[in-house]
């Protein structure tokens, strides 16, 4: 178990893109600094640009941290592999990963882990022998069941649905539509109907096209869920750009920054997210008390001090889930959008 004393005031000054984000000094890099890197789907996406924000600000507090932030520009494996051989090649201390593919990063993080860098995934798993531990940021079975409990509230238990998700490979949104379609089992959506899951890569033109082809597959069409940051604002502009912003309900996982002007004239009249923030400084924390070896080796039941996040238990599979998802609507949105 580790002890740390914080630092409680910090202040994250303005960011660029990506690169490297160096704690408390302009310099960064100088000897003896420790290098965690978030490695994320893709950069362009504001989810994880906050996600990085939240690991400035754990690194901040911890003092002697750099926070290396990359991605590639389309969410593929083939993209973080190479970036994950280049950090390794840079002698990173850890990594914190949102994994593109569940089992393609594995070899590349076993390879990491045989040369001592510590590695964490975040928000979507890397397969249990490729990581030391995986971060969720809520429980999987109640963000996949909520999301259809919310559309199938929103049209009346009837009608057909459709999702539209980030890429098919993405560990965590699988998991979760896996849920959904188990959740669609039940004998109350028995009047309801998937039609299809598409995939818009979280890009936001992609996630426009795809949302435009549903509408012209599936001229019966109800409610849409997307269980994607990038998926659910693209959706919601194509509702409104076609006029059916109100015939067709869409709900999911949103940033309320990106999803308040469609909260607010009711094109999506609620959704679900957490704090992108939170999770950041949270692997952040986490990270650095692998490197200083205060858990050797990660088992269920370990406890992590997570700053100003409290304290992270570890569960079944080594994973630590951090807690339930706010759920956003006209009455909160103002207060979240101004946040992430
Ligand atoms: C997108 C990404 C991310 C996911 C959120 C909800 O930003 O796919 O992995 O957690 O949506």
């Amino acid at each position: 178990m580790r002890r740390y004393v914080l630092l409680a005031a910090l202040l994250i000054g303005s960011l660029a893109p990506s690169g490297l984000y160096a704690a408390g000094s302009a310099e960064g890099a100088a000897t003896g600094r420790l290098k965690i890197a978030l490695v994320v789907k893709n950069l362009g996406n504001s989810f994880f640009d906050a996600v990085r924000d939240g690991g400035v600000e754990a690194a901040n507090e911890i003092g002697n941290v750099d926070v290396i932030y990359q991605g590639p520009s389309t969410p593929t494996a083939e993209g973080q592999i190479e970036i994950i051989d280049s950090l390794l090649a840079q002698k990173v201390n850890a990594l914190a990963i949102s994994a593109d593919d569940v089992d393609a990063l594995v070899p590349i993080t076993k390879k990491a882990m045989k040369e001592g860098v510590k590695v964490i995934s975040f928000d979507s798993a890397i397969a249990p022998s490729g990581r030391e531990l995986h971060l969720a940021p809520s429980d999987d079975e109640l963000i996949g069941r909520s999301q259809i409990q919310t559309i199938a509230r929103m049209i009346g238990y009837r009608g057909e649905i459709a999702i539209l998700s980030a890429s098919s490979q993405a560990t965590n949104q699988n998991v979760w539509i896996g849920w959904m379609k188990r959740e669609l089992q039940d004998p109350k959506y028995s009047a309801m109907k998937l039609d299809a899951v598409v995939y818009g890569d979280d890009l936001s033109d992609e996630s426009y096209r795809q949302a435009m082809g549903l509408f012209k597959s599936y001229p019966n069409l109800r409610g849409i869920v997307c269980p994607t940051t990038v998926g659910i604002s693209a959706t919601a502009k194509a509702l409104e750009d076609t006029g059916l912003a109100g015939k067709i309900a869409l709900t999911g996982l949103g940033l309320p920054s990106e999803m308040k002007q469609y909260i607010k004239d009711g094109t999506c009249t609620q959704m679900a997210l957490w704090n992108p923030i939170d999770l950041g400084y949270t692997a952040v924390m986490i990270a650095d008390d692998l490197i200083k070896g205060n858990i050797a080796e990660v088992a269920p039941g370990d406890v992590f001090e997570a700053g100003r996040m409290g304290v992270i238990r570890v569960g079944d599979g080594n994973v630590a889930v951090m807690s339930t998802p706010f759920v956003f609507d006209a009455g909160n949105i103002d207060k979240f959008a101004s946040i992430y």
